[in-house]
């Protein structure tokens, strides 16, 4: 068992089927084990009723997401800190392959799920209802006679349950940092120390920026984290400077020789490369051997002195910026002027281009898609995928830009939010609404939001760059009889068929 592994869990698993002596993630075969023995006792624990508590259960689930841990001694230590016998996965592995597709659909589902969940944990947010849930479906996982009738309805209400969990993140976020507004960031990067901070978690970045206040250190957002920029608590600090870089698929390019620390809260970390491994720091599920961890206190000391030892850039570095903030309470503060303007015939449709980006040639027809939409279109976006166009000028409509960033992933309920939104203005269904999906997905959280989207019963999704290797034949007609689900084609094709 030690030099073999399985896992097929994200987008760019090998050959499109499974990831089976190493992960192309980087994660070697020991890791995947040890990340299928903290599930498996996690399993084992909910089948048992064994007390775990929430902190432990959601963090050990996020540390099996695609891109947050390699560290096998952090691993070995949830291992122990569980401290239950291990559910062997290669049962599920075995068992038929719509059971076994079901099983991963919800497991991962559940990862994805946690992830949220521990973000909002973390903002001291009452999160039993939504561990609940997990528990009961890590012990459906390892329930040898659970077939369709039994996981079907459980990974729809996996869907239900992220929702939940999503509007709670958003609630969570709005009352402790204020309601987002929209926001133009800098990309220039300031002379002097700085730290570039990536990954989801706002309450670590807010940690981070009262340690640097008055410091000279200057903070940059990296990935995922953009959206931070747009939340009035975060924003008031005048050293949150701006956004470095791009797209998390680019950092061990974009990170190559910087003079400046990074910190990763949550996925997507790379194996770092020598050229800047020294002043690489992970928080939280986040892990990679050789790096340094801050736990605990979370004091960030190590990171703003190795900040302030890189010095950062003598001078001016890079310039543009981007436009973030767009979540449902900005869009629906002109509700009344997006409505008229589709009544109008000025909005033709809305797309809401969202997901995941990565790092495979294929995931070029998300900029080609936005490219080619008409100008009497209007493009929602989150996730990080939207760095394949966010720094698009695609022009406004009625003084609303065309490209609307909503947040991250984590903000997929403003998107929700607002499509709901307008379906009561137009008294219609979802469905009925000029309104399109197209989603890329890449690691875990776009199972849950998947999950999700399906339990609204959103209809004709279009899903890439692949569709998930996880999912059997029988699953996938059934996805595609009951809700339309499409694997993307080419964006000439797509839409011509989607405006025709
Ligand atoms: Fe392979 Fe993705 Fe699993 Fe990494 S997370 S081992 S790339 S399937
Ligand atoms: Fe991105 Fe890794 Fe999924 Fe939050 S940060 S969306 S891929």
């Amino acid at each position: 068992m030690e030099n073999t592994m399985f896992c097929m869990q994200c987008e760019q698993t090998a050959g499109g089927t499974g990831c089976l002596k190493a992960g192309v993630c980087g994660k070697s075969a020991n890791t995947a084990r040890l990340q299928d023995e903290v599930t498996g006792a996690l399993i084992t624990a909910a089948r048992k009723g064994a007390d775990v508590t929430d902190d432990l259960l959601l963090e050990a689930l996020f540390a099996t997401l695609t891109n947050v841990n390699f560290d096998d001694a952090a691993l070995e230590k949830f291992i122990a800190q569980i401290d239950q016998p291990f559910y062997d996965l290669y049962k599920v592995r075995d068992a038929d392959a719509d059971t076994r597709s079901l099983k991963t659909l919800l497991l991962l589902g559940v990862r994805g799920v946690a992830a949220y969940a521990y973000h909002a944990l973390a903002l001291d947010y009452d999160v039993s209802e939504i561990t609940a849930f997990i528990r009961r479906a890590l012990a459906a996982i390892g329930e040898a006679e659970y077939g369709l009738d039994e996981l079907l309805p459980l990974a729809m209400e996996c869907g239900k349950i992220n929702i939940t969990v999503l509007e709670l993140l958003d609630r969570a976020n709005g009352e402790t940092f204020g309601t987002p507004a929209p926001t133009t960031v800098s990309r220039a990067i300031a002379p002097g120390p700085f730290i570039v901070v990536s990954g989801h978690d706002l309450h670590d970045l807010k940690k981070l920026l009262v340690q640097t206040e008055g410091k000279g250190v200057n903070i940059y957002t990296h990935g995922e984290m953009l959206p931070a920029h747009a939340y009035p608590e975060l924003k008031k600090y005048a050293h949150l400077k701006g956004n470095f870089g791009t797209a998390w698929q680019n950092q061990q390019k974009e990170f190559d020789g910087v003079p400046a620390a990074f910190l990763f809260t949550t996925n997507c970390l790379m194996p770092p490369k020598p050229g800047y491994t020294d002043r690489v720091f992970t928080t939280a599920a986040v892990g990679y051997p050789g790096l340094e961890h801050i736990g605990g206190e979370k004091d960030f000391s190590p990171v703003i002195n190795k900040a302030i030892e890189l010095g950062g850039y003598k001078e001016v570095r890079g310039n543009g910026t981007f436009t973030t903030g767009f979540g449902h309470n900005a869009v629906l503060s002109v509700a009344d002027t997006v409505i008229d303007a589709v009544k109008s015939g000025a909005i033709k449709r809305f797309f809401l281009v969202g997901g995941c980006d990565g790092a495979k040639p294929g995931r070029n027809y998300y900029t080609d898609f936005v490219k080619q939409t008409p100008d009497d279109t209007i493009i929602l976006t989150l996730a990080c995928g939207k760095y394949r166009f966010n720094d698009l000028d695609l022009g406004t409509i009625g003084g609303l830009p065309r490209i609307l960033d909503m947040g991250q992933c984590n903000d997929a309920y403003s998107a929700v939010k607002v499509a709901l939104a307008l379906a009561d203005a137009f008294e219609c269904g979802v469905n009925d609404l000029p309104l399109t999906l197209v989603i890329s997905w890449y690691e875990q959280k776009a199972v849950a939001i998947l999950l999700s989207l399906l339990h609204l019963g959103i209809k004709n999704i279009l899903l890439g760059p692949s569709l998930p290797a996880f999912v059997s034949p029988n699953v996938l007609n059934y996805l595609v009889e009951n809700f339309g689900v499409a694997p993307i084609s080419t964006p000439e094709a797509d839409l011509a068929k989607i405006m025709g």
